[in-house]
């Protein structure tokens, strides 16, 4: 009861192992949840906004984020737009839900190119048109996230057309919660950790270069995280927990052969799968800032968009599940954000001039405004990011 009190709150939610609280939760487990230790502790709106901005050190705290709105998209200054070339953006995955709606948002500035990088190029043209978007503000191009083939003749293309690279969005996800059995990239990688991590991290890896030599006013590099892979949240602590643990599995190349099909090196589990991607997502980005922003100018970023219940991304759970999900995530948690207002939301990562900030995790609050998160431990562990890139740089032929 208390619990589903708290989550009905359109406040901010901190769940903290110690220190002061409002409300105790119940010693029980929620869906294998352990919440004994744990107290939840309600914050005003306003308390929180002062909060957010001071990028406090708060281990061990569990945070729901909560957000229904849609946030302007700020345009570049007026005296900016009439000297500015039209930017280049990439899009992976733009084919549905969130990388359509984004590209969406874009295309109707009229102020970008959007390539929409998709492995099925058919869906991709109508999916386009579906929402209207003018033939002169995209391009549609083939890219399998699942082939480090593919990948390289995506850059190939890419660079022939000789149009400059001025923001990456690594956006495409594979999810398979109800799979029993690994299934496996060109390469022999995990599926969920092979499309959604190795094949962005060569991607991001070959296109750097572009970035680097772009001329347009900001350079981006944006790589869409979650929730569900931060366990200082209440959502990332919903079972199977994200944890890369040493990262054997993944140094053993992932395959299930000669190694697990896991990152950590255990049993195949579809949904950890998808939320250890997501952590490598998140470290991988502070990575690049780590190695790149100073040298480059250009901006690393993550981002939890909200919980756009309604995508593609949980098109394999079963049937019950997308039933209940969107309610429960728009009445209960409070979490839900539609594709549209999710849309704006990357689309002003990628173009907003005053979100120039590197090696952030942007979030949006109930508002709609956005601010930088904190991430887990494991999400932010600097040691974690060097290891999984060095292994990362070796499955995928760089290194
Ligand atoms: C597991 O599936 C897979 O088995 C596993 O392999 C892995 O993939 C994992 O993390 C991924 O998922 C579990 C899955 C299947 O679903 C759930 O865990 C339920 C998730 C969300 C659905 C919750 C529905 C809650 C009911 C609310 C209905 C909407 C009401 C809106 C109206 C509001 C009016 C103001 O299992 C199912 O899909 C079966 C679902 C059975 C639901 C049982 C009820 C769950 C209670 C949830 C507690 C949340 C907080 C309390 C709220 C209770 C409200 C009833
Ligand atoms: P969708 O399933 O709607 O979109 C995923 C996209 O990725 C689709 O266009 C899909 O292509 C594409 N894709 C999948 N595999 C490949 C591949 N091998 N090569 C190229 N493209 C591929 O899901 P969402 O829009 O929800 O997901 C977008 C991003 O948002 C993901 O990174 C996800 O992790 C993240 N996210 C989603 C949340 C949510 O609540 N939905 C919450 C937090 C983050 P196709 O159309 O051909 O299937
Ligand atoms: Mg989760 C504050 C609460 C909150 C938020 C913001 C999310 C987001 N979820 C929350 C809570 C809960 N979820 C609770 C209390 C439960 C138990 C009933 C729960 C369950 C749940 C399941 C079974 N949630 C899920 C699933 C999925 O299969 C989704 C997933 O994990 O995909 C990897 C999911 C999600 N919840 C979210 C978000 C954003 C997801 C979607 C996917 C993603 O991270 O990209």
């Amino acid at each position: 009861m208390a619990f589903q009190a708290a989550l009905s709150l359109p406040s901010a939610i901190s769940i903290l192992k110690e220190g002061k609280s409002n409300i105790s939760l119940k010693e029980t487990g929620l869906f294998g949840v352990s919440v004994s230790d744990l107290k939840a502790e309600i914050k005003s709106p306003l308390l929180r906004s002062q909060e957010v901005g001071k990028r406090k050190l708060q281990v061990g705290t569990i945070r729901a984020q909560t957000a229904t709105t849609a946030p302007a998209i700020k345009q570049a200054a007026p005296e900016a737009k009439k000297t500015l070339r039209k930017g280049n953006v990439i899009i992976t995955g733009a084919s549905s839900g969130l990388g359509l709606a984004t590209a969406k948002a874009l295309a109707e500035t009229g102020q970008w190119n959007i390539i929409m990088a998709c492995r099925n190029f058919l869906k991709a043209e109508r999916a386009a048109k579906s929402v209207g978007m003018a033939k002169e503000n995209y391009t549609v191009m083939h890219l399998d996230l699942a082939s480090l083939d593919s990948v390289r003749q995506f850059v190939d293309n890419l660079r022939r057309r000789d149009t400059p690279i001025d923001v990456l969005v690594c956006n495409a996800a594979v999810y398979q919660p109800t799979a029993k059995e690994p299934s496996f990239t060109a390469e022999g990688f995990e599926l969920s950790v092979g499309t959604n991590h190795l094949g962005h991290f060569l991607l991001s890896r070959l296109l750097l270069d572009d970035l680097k030599q772009s001329d347009y006013p900001f350079k981006r590099l944006i790589i869409v995280g979650s929730i569900t892979g931060n366990t200082n949240t209440l959502a990332g602590n919903v079972p199977p927990k994200a944890n890369l643990g040493d990262l054997r599995g993944l140094g053993g190349g992932l395959n299930g052969l000669n190694s697990s099909s896991m990152i950590d090196g255990g049993d195949f589990d579809g949904a950890k799968a998808y939320k250890d991607s997501k952590v490598c997502n998140m470290l991988t980005m502070q990575e690049f800032h780590r190695r790149y922003h100073e040298e480059s100018g250009i901006t690393f970023a993550s981002l939890y968009p909200g919980c756009i219940a309604t995508t593609g991304l949980f098109r394999e759970h079963i049937p019950l599940f997308r039933l209940l999900f969107p309610p429960f995530q728009k009445y209960i948690t409070k979490g839900y954000v539609s594709e549209e207002d999710a849309g704006k939301r990357l689309a002003q990562v990628v173009s907003d001039p005053s979100l120039t900030k590197s090696g952030v995790y942007w979030s949006w609050n109930k508002d709609s405004a956005s601010f930088e998160n904190q991430l887990s431990k494991e999400a932010s562990d600097a040691e974690k990011a060097r290891k999984l890139w060095e292994i990362s740089e070796k499955l995928v032929g760089l290194a």
